[in-house]
């Protein structure tokens, strides 16, 4: 069985010291180990952005894609192969600002992979500015002024459009983090994983000190059962998205690749898809 040095590569991350996404890639490797994956048997998918060169820092398939499309890709690879465990990564602006749309529909599909996204409040790989994650009167070069738009709430999305599994962490929580995507990579469906996760160098507001301030624990509440749909979005509200924990799963709902009629369980990369020579010729005189 693979431990967590196996999921570490020669890769030296580039990113700022002191930036939490070194703690996300590492409670990546550790919760691979720890649901006993091996290396070729996950992929990770990101997008742009700075959390997005996490897939080149971790010993397993890897693909950095494009701007707000780590999804349908992450998606693309689970359905041809499923043999693989996906992990679909990436920034805030990568899948609550252009990617939003991809991240609705995924949600609702309920595909079997797991979506981490490295939520910083703003774009820090194009060096500062809002993101629909940052709070109203939040300055950066793009609103000198304070930004006059209202913050998104990913959690309260992805309750509505019917997520099966929704969790928060925050990186500088490691055991929290790696129990959580442990749980992800063992929910059956698709599963988003919030981690609050600072820019160091760009966002001088949600520092450390300032998310320690503002979390609330869902450790702090014995009694909250996370199978409870309505108690969920009752507490995202009501601690204004700051929650940590398992906040909701749905263990009944079936996931997507469980439903797809003719759905071969041997993955497409393992089956022979050779052609033969009168089919190939055949499809070839319909471009002539
Ligand atoms: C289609 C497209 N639009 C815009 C960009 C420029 N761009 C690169 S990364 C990025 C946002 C980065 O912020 P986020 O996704 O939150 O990741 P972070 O760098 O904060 O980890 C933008 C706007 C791009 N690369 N491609
Ligand atoms: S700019 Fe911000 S998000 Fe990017 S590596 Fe540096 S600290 Fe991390």
């Amino acid at each position: 069985m693979a431990t967590f040095k196996e999921f570490r590569n020669n890769v030296k991350p580039n990113w700022c010291p002191g930036c939490g996404d070194f703690s996300v890639q590492a409670a990546i490797q550790r919760a691979a180990a720890n649901v006993g994956l091996e290396p070729e048997r996950l992929a990770v998918v990101s997008g742009i952005g700075c959390s997005g060169r996490i897939s080149g820092y971790i010993n397993a398939y890897g693909l950095h894609g494009i701007h707000g499309r780590a999804l349908p890709i992450a998606q693309g690879v689970k359905l041809a192969n499923r043999e693989l465990t996906v992990i679909a990564s990436g920034g805030d602006g990568d899948g609550f600002a252009i990617g939003m749309g991809h991240t609705v529909h995924a949600i609702r599909r309920n595909l079997d992979i797991t979506y981490i996204v490295m939520d910083n409040q703003i774009y820090g790989l194009t060096k500062g500015q809002t993101s629909p994650r940052s709070a109203e009167g939040f300055k950066t070069k793009s609103t000198p002024e304070g930004s006059i738009e209202s913050t998104l709430s990913p959690l309260e999305i992805a309750m509505s459009a019917g997520a099966t599994f929704v969790a928060q962490s925050f990186s500088s929580d490691l055991k929290q983090l790696t129990a959580l995507i442990e749980a992800g990579l063992n929910h059956k469906g698709f599963s988003l994983i919030n981690v609050f996760s600072p820019c160091v160098t760009f966002n001088k507001v949600n520092t450390y000190d300032w998310f320690k301030e503002h979390i609330v624990n869902l450790e702090q509440y014995p009694d909250y059962d996370p199978s409870n749909r309505m108690l969920a979005m009752n507490k995202i509200m009501e601690t204004g998205g700051m929650l940590t924990g398992l906040i909701y799963q749905n263990k009944e709902r079936k996931a997507y690749d469980d439903m797809i009629v003719g759905f071969k369980e041997e993955g497409l990369a393992n089956q022979d898809l050779t052609l033969p020579q009168d089919q190939f010729d055949k499809l070839l005189a319909e471009f002539k």
